[in-house]
C-alpha cells in the first residue's frame, strides 16, 4: 500500500547498477568500518532482518520477538546493498513526493534526537542499529541546538557538537540509513539571527558529506514569534546555494513560520529550487483537525512536505499522550506517504521523550525499557512494510 503501490514487483530481486554504485559512493575511506562492511559483505548476524519486499527491514521478520533487545555487531543480510540507502541510494524530490533512486515514492520515517549537546550519549552506531532493525526505521535526524542548552551558537563547544554530527551521520552512513542533519533553530525564533554561522556550518557539512547519498539538510526547524516566510525564503535563498554548490543534488528541508506550521505561505510563495521541502510539525494533543486540513490542501496542491518532527504529546513536549490525534495524523501520513520524524530519542522526563526516565541503556532498549511515546512509536514504525 501507499508507496509501496507504485514499486514493481520483485524490485528488491536486482539491484541496479546506480543503486550499487550509489551504495558505494556513500562510504568513502574515512568512513572505516563501514567501508570494510560494504566491501566484504560480511555474513548476517544473527538476528538480523531480511529486508522486506520494499526494501525495508520489517520489524516482524526480525526473528526478534516483541521486547526482546537487538543483538549487535554483524550486517543485515544481504550486506550494505540491502540496507535503505544500499537498495533507494540518493533521494530527490519530485513533484510533492520524495523519490528514490529509480524514481519510485519513498517514505522515511524515524527518530529525532533530542538536543545533541543535551544527550550526546544517544549517538552511538549500536542505538542506530536498534533503530533500524529492532524499530524499523530508515532515518535518524540529528537536531543541532543552535541556541538554548549549550546550543552551537549559544555558547556551546562548536567542535564537540560538529564532531557528534559527524558521529551521527558516519553512523547512520554505515548502517546504510539516512541522516537529517538538521539546524535547530527554536529560541533564537528567526534564522537570520544565526545566519553567518548557518553559512559557515552548512558551507562546512555539505563539503563533508557531498559524496554520500543518505545525507539531507533541513536548515531551519522551527521559525517562531514573528520570523517571516519572506524572511526565512532570504535565508534559504542564501542557505541553498551554499550547500548546493558542494552537494548539487541534495535534499532540503526549509522551516516554515509558527513553528513550521504555516506551509501555506510556502504554497503560496515557494523556493525556487528543486529538491526543496518544506517542513511541518504537529503535535497531536495541540494541533488537531485545523493543521491536518492544511496539510492535506498543500499536498494535494502539490507542496512537498516533509514531517520532520511530530510528538503524541503537545506541544510542549510533555502533558498527556493523545494518541486518538496522534493516529488521526498516522492516517493522513499513510494516505499521502508523508516522510515523518519523531521527537525525542532521550530518557529526559517528559512525555514525548521515547525512553523512559531511569533507564540508562544507551542501545538495545526492550520495550519495557520505552516510555508510553515510545511503545506506541515503536509499534508504528514496525508496522510501515
Ligand atoms: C523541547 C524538548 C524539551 C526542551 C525544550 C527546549 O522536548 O526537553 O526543554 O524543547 O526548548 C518543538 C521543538 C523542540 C521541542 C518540542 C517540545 O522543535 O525542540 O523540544 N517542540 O516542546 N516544537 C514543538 C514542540
Amino acid at each position: 500500500m501507499r508507496g509501496r503501490r507504485n514499486f514493481p514487483k520483485g524490485r528488491n530481486m536486482a539491484v541496479s547498477a546506480v543503486l550499487l554504485a550509489a551504495a558505494a559512493a556513500v562510504l568513502p575511506c574515512e568512513a572505516g568500518a563501514g567501508s570494510a562492511w560494504a566491501a566484504s559483505g560480511k555474513a548476517a548476524g544473527p538476528g538480523h532482518p531480511a529486508v522486506s519486499e520494499s526494501g525495508r527491514f520489517a520489524g516482524t521478520g526480525s526473528g526478534l520477538e516483541d521486547g526482546q533487545s537487538v543483538p549487535l555487531g554483524g550486517s543485515p543480510a544481504g550486506g550494505y546493498e540491502s540496507t535503505p540507502v544500499g537498495l533507494h541510494g540518493a533521494l530527490r524530490v519530485q513533484g510533492s513526493h520524495l523519490v528514490d533512486a529509480k524514481g519510485e515514492n519513498y517514505q522515511l520515517y524515524g527518530m529525532s534526537t533530542h538536543g545533541l549537546s543535551w544527550f550526546p550519549q544517544y549517538v552511538n552506531k549500536e542505538a542506530f542499529q536498534t533503530l533500524r532493525d529492532d524499530w524499523n526505521t530508515n532515518c535518524v535526524r540529528l537536531a543541532l541546538y543552535t541556541d538554548e542548552y549549550n546550543g552551537y551558537c549559544g555558547g556551546g563547544n562548536q567542535e564537540e557538537q560538529k564532531k557528534l554530527v559527524d558521529q551521527g551521520v558516519t553512523y547512520a552512513a554505515e548502517l546504510g540509513m539516512y541522516a537529517i542533519v538538521d539546524w535547530h533553530v527554536l529560541n533564537d525564533r528567526d534564522p537570520n539571527v544565526h545566519k553567518a554561522e548557518a553559512l559557515a556550518f552548512f558551507d562546512e557539512m555539505a563539503k563533508r558529506w557531498k559524496d554520500h547519498d543518505n545525507v539531507i539538510y533541513e536548515i531551519c526547524n522551527e521559525p517562531n514569534s514573528g520570523a517571516t516566510w519572506d524572511g526565512i525564503k532570504s535565508y534559504a535563498n542564501e542557505v541553498i546555494p551554499v550547500i548546493r554548490e558542494h552537494d548539487s543534488d541534495a535534499v532540503i528541508i526549509v522551516g516554515t513560520p509558527t513553528w513550521s506550521q504555516d506551509i501555506h505561505q510556502a504554497l503560496d510563495s515557494p523556493l525556487e529550487f528543486d529538491n526543496v521541502m518544506y517542513a511541518l510539525h504537529f503535535y497531536a494533543g495541540t494541533h488537531t483537525d485545523w493543521l491536518r486540513n492544511r496539510c492535506e490542501e498543500c499536498v494535494t496542491k502539490g507542496l512537498p512536505v516533509f514531517i520532520s518532527e511530530f510528538g503524541m504529546c503537545d506541544a510542549s513536549g510533555s502533558g498527556g499522550n493523545n494518541f486518538d490525534q496522534a493516529s488521526r495524523w498516522m492516517e493522513l501520513i499513510r494516505q499521502y506517504d508523508l516522510s515523518y520524524c519523531c521527537w525525542n530519542l532521550a530518557n529526559k522526563n517528559e512525555t514525548s521523550s521515547v525512553i523512559k526516565p531511569d533507564c540508562q541503556k544507551t542501545s538495545g532498549w526492550t520495550e519495557s525499557d520505552l516510555s508510553e511515546s515510545g511503545q506506541w512509536i515503536r509499534e508504528r514504525f514496525r508496522a510501515e512494510s
